[in-house]
């Protein structure tokens, strides 16, 4: 049966958080933990300028982070604005298993999180505190992908969100996708990433999707809910998530020249498909066969 299990993650570091979410897989369980474990694995390991405690703060220098979780049988959780809290991804799964609620944001998910027993300890490193003083000379929120760069193989353009989705042995779903959110965006600015159906979406019966890149185009699509609602209408992963993408592109023709948005959907048979407006969107795939396979998906632009 283990044969059957599979897990994929968005960027080239997905690899690596994959690794820590199969050993989960592999040793028979949950897809749930095993999202779980490859999320804290980006939170906490991990040092890049779009996920956990390296992040990039917003404009006023103040590190936020979203995140979410949920499981196939559509159990999830969320928080939003969280700071000062080192593994939000545990905390939203907290959030769905013990809490009546979905989604805590702010100070509330801070106090939560507190109460659970997390540590509240100062996140923003010295090299992302020097990168906001230097984004402070210009202080222009400019999304916008680089024409050059984004020629170049595995651009991520800032762009470090970890989606990931994971298929476990018994054939169950789960998924989970961390953020800090856009570098320098308004304090209180949320994301996809933490709205379920925008960055996260997960149904047993048919698959699960995740997203990154400018989470505003995700929520204006309702994105992840979207592929997997395309999933269930016959199409393919890739196919989904490219439909998603042209959605995007025919709401909004001209941002979607500049802007970066990547989608990656797994099915339940273990189908893996991935589409981006932009080149450069590589994402990691694990199972028996092979565990550090990258690929890029294929793009409009
Ligand atoms: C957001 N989607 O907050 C996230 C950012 C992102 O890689 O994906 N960056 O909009």
């Amino acid at each position: 049966a283990q044969a059957r299990g599979k897990v994929v993650s968005t960027w080239d570091f997905g690899v690596e958080a994959n690794q820590a979410a199969w050993k989960v897989v592999a040793g028979g369980g949950s897809a749930l933990d095993a999202v779980e474990a490859g999320a804290r694995w980006a939170e906490g390991d991990l040092c890049n300028s779009t996920v956990g405690r390296c992040g990039n703060p917003d404009r006023d220098g103040v590190l936020t982070l979203d995140a979410s979780i949920m499981d196939g049988d559509g159990r999830c959780g969320a928080v939003a604005a969280l700071q000062d809290i080192a593994h939000p991804v545990s905390v939203a799964r907290r959030v769905m298993e013990k809490t009546p609620h979905v989604m805590l944001v702010g100070e509330g998910a801070q106090q939560f999180a507190v109460e659970q027993g997390f540590a509240k300890e100062k996140l923003l490193t010295p090299e992302a505190e020097k990168a906001w003083r230097e984004w402070l000379k210009t202080a222009k929120y400019q999304p916008q992908i680089n024409a050059e760069r984004a020629k170049l193989p595995g651009n991520k353009e800032n762009h470090d969100t970890l989606g990931m989705l994971a298929l476990d042995a018994s054939g169950k779903l789960a998924g989970a996708c961390t953020t800090s959110g856009m570098a320098w965006k308004m304090h209180g600015r949320v994301g996809d990433s933490p709205i379920v159906g925008a960055g996260l979406y997960v149904d047993n019966d048919i698959g699960a999707a995740t997203a990154s890149g400018v989470g505003e185009e995700m929520i204006r699509n309702a994105a992840s809910f979207l592929v997997v609602e395309l999933m269930r209408q016959g199409r393919s992963p890739e196919d989904a998530c490219r439909e998603a993408i042209d959605r995007v592109v025919r709401k909004r023709p001209q941002a979607s020249k500049t802007l970066q948005v990547c989608f990656l959907a797994l099915n339940k048979h273990g189908e893996v498909g991935a589409f981006a407006l932009h080149k450069g969107f590589v994402y990691a795939v694990c199972d028996a066969a092979k565990q550090d396979a990258l690929l890029e998906s294929r793009s409009v632009y």
